[in-house]
């Protein structure tokens, strides 16, 4: 059986979720009933150290895949994306689960605050 191949983006299976993050969460890229529980349930409030709310997202990656996820936060979307230590923490890196929280207490930048992650294919 020949092998296809396909760009880390692309959803081969249709099922809204690209092949790069299927292969990080450990679903299969080409089943498309095989995928994660919804993305917009990975977001959370979390209690800082400081006992300040904070925006976190937990991902249910499987450290053993050579996927890289990032969290980059934000006031206003369409002003851009910050990213890096200076802006969010890792609070949780196990086997199965990578937990990223926004390092800006929430109400302390304005009214709002977006959170995302980022997938890249580690080097
Ligand atoms: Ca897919
Ligand atoms: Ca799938």
């Amino acid at each position: 059986m020949p092998i296809k191949k396909f760009p880390a983006i692309s959803d081969a299976d249709g099922d809204d979720i690209s092949n790069i993050l299927e292969y990080g969460l450990g679903t299969a890229p080409n089943n498309a009933a095989d995928r994660p529980a919804s993305p917009d349930g990975w977001h959370r409030m979390g209690r800082g150290p400081d006992g300040k709310d904070y925006l976190e997202i937990r991902v249910p990656r499987r450290r053993d895949r050579q996927v890289q996820f990032s969290g980059e936060v934000s006031n206003d979307p369409e002003q851009g994306w910050t990213s890096g230590t200076n802006h969010v923490d890792k609070v949780e890196d196990t086997a199965d689960a990578l937990t990223l929280r926004d390092k800006t207490p929430i109400g302390e930048a304005g009214n709002q605050r977006f959170m995302r992650v980022n997938a890249t294919v580690a080097p």
